[in-house]
């Protein structure tokens, strides 16, 4: 690598994970984590923090300068059902952040652009199951219509300027270390909190509702991945489909009373059904496990075998 990684949205559920893995990686000082807030103390420990406002062009600019940036990961978004709340807010922040950061490498500042997209990009219309990477895409919410757009966007910023920019869809993820912060899929993550707290847990989500879902630590593989991966491999610059699992609230509360038989889950669908009515059950993602070899490692099994040691550990610590 040329320069170093600048990660804006570092402070978030994928941000965290993924700033410490790449900190692993390439070295602590190589990755320079940024974020309009402080993060965990692990984050804040283990390398250069900047505070930064990731809609600031004119500050992201002065740390690609300071820090001889040459790649960046993109992180910072608003997610589904916080952006739903605050429609022009949530495409302000999605869509400059974006642009600020693909003209950047467009005037050659920068080398390689890290940029996640979502399920969300998927609407009403899109076929429900193993829906295909290249379908119908007709987004109902503002988070989703950002996504999309911002996918367009960078696959024009490929084609016409030669932008080296890489995405993934990412699904539900699932992890214990940051909380998710207004998604729809923040479910399977509470569901872990309550049930270890209260043995307990009103979802609000149908007991049928089937999402797309991926444990962290596979999500982070396929980000590493996806960046190392020769540039020639890379085929789709829009985003690609991702997937691992995909499974009910019923079936995820199923998986937890096989280790707290005592666990009991109630329904209280609220207006994020619709949210999650609109998105895809599962994803086919072939053309990423083809073009760069894209595996995931987790079942349902192993990932609630992983979120309850793991929130449990955070639960006697934060005693
Ligand atoms: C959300 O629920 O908004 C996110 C996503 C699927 O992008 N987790």
């Amino acid at each position: 690598m040329a320069g170093k990684i600048l990660i804006i949205g570092a402070c978030g559920q994928i941000g965290t994970e993924l700033t410490l893995k790449l900190r692993d990686l390439y070295g602590n000082d190589q990755v320079v984590a940024s974020d309009i807030r402080e993060g965990s103390e692990e984050l804040m420990s283990s390398g250069p923090f900047e505070a930064a406002d990731a809609t600031d062009a004119t500050r992201i600019e002065a740390l690609i300068d300071q820090y001889n940036i040459s790649e960046v990961y993109l992180m910072a978004a608003m997610l589904s059902a916080t952006a739903e709340k605050a429609p022009m807010k949530a495409w302000n922040l999605n869509m400059d952040s974006l642009f600020h950061i693909l003209n950047f490498a467009k005037d050659k500042k920068i080398e390689k652009v890290f940029w996640p997209s979502s399920i969300a990009v998927f609407g009403p219309t899109t076929p429900k199951n193993d829906t295909p990477q290249t379908t119908i895409m007709e987004p109902s919410t503002v988070y989703g219509i950002s996504k999309q757009t911002g996918e367009r966007w960078c696959e024009y910023f490929h084609d016409k300027y030669g932008v080296d920019v890489r995405s993934l869809r990412y699904p539900g993820i699932i992890s214990y270390k940051t909380l998710p912060g207004g998604g729809t899929t923040d479910y399977a993550i509470e569901i872990f909190h309550e049930a270890l707290k209260n043995k307990a847990y009103t979802s609000f989500l149908a007991e049928d509702t089937g999402l797309p879902m991926m444990y962290m630590d596979d999500a982070i593989k396929a980000t590493v991945d996806i960046m190392e991966a020769p540039s020639e491999k890379i085929k789709v610059r829009s985003s690609y489909n991702l997937s691992a699992l995909s499974f009910t609230p019923k079936v995820l509360a199923e998986a937890i009373q096989k280790e707290i038989p005592e666990f009991k889950i109630s329904y209280e669908p609220d207006f994020r059904q619709k949210i999650a009515d609109s998105w895809p059950s599962s994803i086919d993602d072939s053309q990423a496990r083809v073009d760069w070899q894209w595996k995931h490692d987790f079942d349902m099994q192993s990932l609630v075998k992983e979120m309850l040691a793991g929130v449990s550990e955070q639960l006697k610590t934060t005693k």
